[in-house]
């Protein structure tokens, strides 16, 4: 593996000035050294780079939603104007930045270092993954920017085969082609984590990221062709009339329902488990302390990759379905959250007499725990039948799934660039303003999305933009809270950018962390580690610290397993 040769990007390489050392970002300089790279590493920073772009385009995007909602008579923008920016606010956001975030950034820097290998299996693949996402992602802002869609995120037909005015073929072909990005980069997970191994690193002596990134590869795999054949069918109705989800034309519409949801609940597990992971590596890093209930935690992540393809059905209660098909939808829904809850409870069992520190990506951490738990909890309110017949479509459902994809998920990818940045970029930021904006972040989170909740419940309808004057108050607080948790993501930007160039030089271990990756400089070599690691250790093996079920766990699975 270490006799692999360099970086193919490397056409400028320059010579080790004085007696710095060479890493993956001064080893060549120049944009073709980055647009021709393989480094996993690289590519990481690439997709970095873009889906910071989408993040702030999908912001904007949710500012405008807020504002117009913010009165409500429906003064501010058309109404067609407004169906467009939720529409396109949501595709960005889940499409663009939600399912590509954790996986494409710190998926690919981590995964390979935290196995002690020199790359991903594939890495030209792994470039040409970020090419067609990039390919992807400019064929929707084309769509957006000549016109846009206001059909909804998800697309429902017969509305956006036949009805729709707008883009919606292009807005379907950007997503069909970035959908094999994430097919691609799944690939490449998998054939690593199975084949890349450093030796003595044996399955349950991965890092818990490592898991989540393996279930959520296995969803990425087997649910995204799904999503890319449900678009594809949307634009042969729309441009042949050939009747498949359309009713006048003989076709069904529950159908696209279906195959739009069998991928799209399987998705939001990609969206939340790569956060579970990130999860599971600062809760043990930061209480010094082995993860409580290692195996549990792993498996949960296969358990919630399996159950997450049995349980669309809940999002179709009121579609028409059967209600028996609604009832066994409704338990098995609940089901999922059992997995869920079992990593929410062994890393609060984590904490138990962990020697906790409050640095800033464990603060992200507690948002990520403290968020996530109502996200859950009110999934269960609507995976309740009957409940779910008053809730559908209202203001509770769009606050119930930002409490798990902004509350959960951004917090974990926020999480996961405060942990790993001295490492990705060798320099440290400034500790108080990360604990600041982790503050700020989630007391904005709070304002814009509990009185969501209690709106929703009252009966305010999703996606109209104008609505009862006794609902304005709580939309005000909304709004409000908008303001002030854009800030609050705005401010991470400023200090770490700072830090690019103030930033004190990282060690290769700020956090004392156990991981293979703090094993090596920071930022590291092109070839990750200058001899290939063997492993011997369990994970998270924090000294002092282990009570005796540590201990015992030492001695259930060490020399076995080995
Ligand atoms: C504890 C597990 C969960 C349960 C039981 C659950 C249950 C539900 C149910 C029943 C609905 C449909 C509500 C309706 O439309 O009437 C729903 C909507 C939704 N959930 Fe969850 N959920 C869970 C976890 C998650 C996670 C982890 C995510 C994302 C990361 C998520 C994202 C969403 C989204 C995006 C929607 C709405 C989609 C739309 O109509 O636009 N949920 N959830
Ligand atoms: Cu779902």
């Amino acid at each position: 593996m270490s006799s692999t040769s360099v970086d193919q990007g490397a056409v400028l390489e320059r010579p080790p000035r004085g007696s710095k050392p060479l890493n993956y970002l001064n080893i060549s300089h120049g944009l073709r050294s980055w647009l021709l790279t393989v480094d996993h590493k690289r590519i990481g920073i690439l997709y970095l780079i873009s889906v910071t772009l989408f993040f702030f385009l999908g912001g904007a995007m949710a500012v405008g939603i807020r504002l117009e909602l913010a009165s409500p008579q429906g003064d501010l923008l058309a109404a067609e104007t407004y169906n467009k920016l939720f529409t396109m606010h949501g595709v960005v956001m889940v499409f663009f930045f939600l399912i590509p975030s954790i996986p494409a950034v710190f998926g690919n820097f981590l995964v390979p270092m935290m196995i002690g290998a020199r790359d991903v299996a594939f890495p030209k693949l792994n470039l040409l993954s970020w090419y067609v996402f990039i390919t992807g992602g400019t064929l929707t802002l084309i769509a957006m920017v000549a016109g846009g869609v206001d059909t909804g995120w998800t697309f429902y037909a017969p509305y956006s085969t036949t009805y729709a005015n707008g883009w919606v073929v292009l807005t379907g072909v950007g997503i069909f082609i970035t959908g094999f990005s994430s097919i691609l980069t799944g690939l490449n997970f998998i054939v690593t984590i199975h084949k890349m191994r450093a030796p003595g690193l044996t399955w349950f002596k991965l890092p818990l990221f490592i898991w989540s990134h393996y279930a959520t590869a296995l969803i990425m795999i087997l649910g995204t062709p799904v999503i890319a054949i449900t678009v594809l069918l949307v634009a042969v109705e729309r441009l042949f009339r050939i009747g498949i989800f359309d009713p006048a034309l003989g076709g069904d519409p529950v159908l696209f329902q279906h195959l739009f949801w069998f991928y799209s609940h399987p998705a939001v597990y990609i969206m939340i488990l790569p956060s579970m992971g990130v999860m599971s590596e600062l809760v043990t890093c930061f209480s010094r302390k082995r993860v409580f209930g290692y195996k549990f935690i792993a498996f949960s992540s296969l358990a919630i990759a399996v159950l997450g393809f049995l349980v669309w059905g809940h999002h179709m209660f009121v579609s028409s379905q059967s209600i028996y098909a609604g009832m066994v939808f409704s338990v098995l829904s609940m089901l999922v959250a059992i997995p869920s809850a079992v990593k929410a409870f062994n890393w609060t069992a984590t904490l138990y007499k962990g020697s906790v520190s409050y640095q800033a990506p464990m603060i992200y951490a507690f948002g990520f725990l403290g968020l996530f738990l109502i996200g859950g909890l009110t999934g269960l309110f609507l995976s309740t039948l009957g409940t779910d017949v008053h809730l559908h479509d209202t203001y509770f459902v769009v606050a119930h799934f930002h409490f798990i994809m902004v509350g959960g998920a951004i917090m974990g990818y926020l999480g996961a660039i405060h942990f790993w940045w001295p490492k990705m970029t060798g320099r440290m930021y400034s500790e108080g303003w990360a604990r600041f904006a982790a503050l700020v972040i989630f007391i904005g989170f709070y304002l814009t999305f509990f009185p969501q909740f209690v709106v929703g419940y009252l009966g305010m309808p999703r996606r109209y933009h104008v609505y009862p004057e006794e609902f304005q108050i709580l939309n005000v607080l909304s709004t409000a809270g908008a303001s002030i948790l854009g800030a609050g993501y705005l401010i991470p930007m400023v200090y770490l950018m700072v830090s690019l160039f103030k930033g004190k030089k990282a060690s290769p271990n700020p956090w004392d962390a156990k991981g293979l990756e703090w094993q090596t400089p920071s930022p590291p070599p092109t070839e990750n580690f200058p001899v290939t690691p063997v492993v011997t250790e369990n994970p998270y093996n924090y000294p002092g610290m282990e009570d005796e079920r540590d201990r015992e766990a030492d001695r259930e699975h060490a020399p076995a397993s080995a």
